[in-house]
């Protein structure tokens, strides 16, 4: 498959202009990364020249905004540019319907910025590099794939390392079965610093989906509404205040309005692995977090189409599912996004 996969690395840097405005946004010093795919005069290359641009535009201007773009054949990965910085990780203690693995909160400070997947992997991203699209949701190749287990998700992101000569992160040992999917079983491990992709760490997705924002929702507000969201809107809770739509099926990535920081869908369509071990969080502050040392549950985050509680779109709604889970009980709710390191 690699010798048919023609790659091309597009680096999009785009200074002095912002198409995304918010109040959220106004409210965090978060540089914005932009949505204009149609005026990219990138330069082919390699990725390591993506990062040292990327890096000497953020340098060179704190108003800076960027994104990289990577074609697997025809389709497109968009990447947006997040900066490192401190947050509250967890919910107040106020949100309805929180749990206690939510609580307390806690400072995390996450030291290095990151690129984080624009959307959800789509069925197309997945079939560039896997070969396969097991989602049960399948005819549009801009749906988020679903029905992949966390370690489908990991060589997901290896695979698509090596296809743009990076250096994978994950080290997979005695993959369940040998060859093919879904994957049920393997040991895997991190080099944190290769510069390949990877899932992002429950501290990255959280920071990311808030965007800045302390609410329950990223939009700096303690409701929702299906025209924001893909869930299914038809109960009325403390989140959801009017009865809205049941789409009963994932949607388009990017159908709904992004977070201040240019990301779409971190509420709601499909959960989103995370790499960490589900377990109780710290209670001092934490840097570059990523979680317990084993657990039997990986964190998913985010909720989804299913999701008829609003509480599980929250912004510290913490899931989790066996990492050999794609099809629970028949749901296929449980996508995810990639994240690679600056
Ligand atoms: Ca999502």
């Amino acid at each position: 498959m690699k010798n048919t996969i023609k790659l091309l690395l597009i680096i999009v840097l785009m200074t002095g202009c912002s198409l995304i405005e918010d109040d959220a946004a106004n409210s965090s010093e978060q540089p914005e990364g932009e949505i204009n795919s149609g005026n990219n005069n990138g330069n082919n290359g390699n990725s390591s020249n993506g990062e040292n641009n990327a890096n000497g535009a953020a340098n060179s201007n704190n108003e800076a905004s960027g994104e990289i773009k990577i074609t697997i054949s025809t389709v497109e990965l968009v990447m947006m540019q997040i900066e490192g910085g401190t947050f509250i990780m967890g919910n107040p203690g106020t949100e309805p319907g929180g749990n206690f693995s939510e609580t307390p909160q806690w400072q995390v400070t996450l030291t290095k910025g990151f690129y984080m997947g624009k959307y959800e992997v789509t069925q197309g991203q997945y079939q560039a590099v896997m070969g396969v699209n097991p989602s049960k949701f399948a005819g549009n190749v801009n749906r988020p794939v679903e029905q992949v287990t966390w370690f489908d998700a990991i060589e997901f992101c290896n695979k698509l390392s090596v296809m743009t000569e990076l250096t994978p992160v994950y080290t997979i040992t005695g993959r369940t079965p040998a060859t093919g999917y879904p994957i049920t079983s393997a040991a895997v491990t991190a080099n944190w610093n290769a510069n390949g992709y990877r899932l992002p760490t429950e501290a990255e997705w959280e920071y990311a989906c808030r965007a800045g924002t302390t609410t329950a929702f990223n939009w700096g507000t303690n409701f929702i509404s299906s025209d924001q969201a893909n869930y299914d809107a038809s109960y009325v809770d403390e989140y959801n205040t009017v009865a809205g739509t049941y789409r009963q099926t994932t949607t388009a990535v990017g159908t709904f309005a992004p977070n201040a920081w240019g990301l779409y869908d971190m509420h709601g369509n499909v959960f989103e692995w995370c790499w960490d071990w589900f377990g109780s969080y710290p209670t001092t502050a934490q840097s570059d977090y990523r979680g317990h040392d084993d657990g039997a549950y990986r964190v998913i985050r985010g909720g989804s189409w299913l999701d008829y509680e609003a509480t599980t779109l929250r912004s510290a709604f913490r899931g989790n599912n066996g990492p050999n889970s794609y099809n629970s009980n028949n749901y296929n709710i449980i996508g995810f996004r990639v994240v690679r390191n600056k």
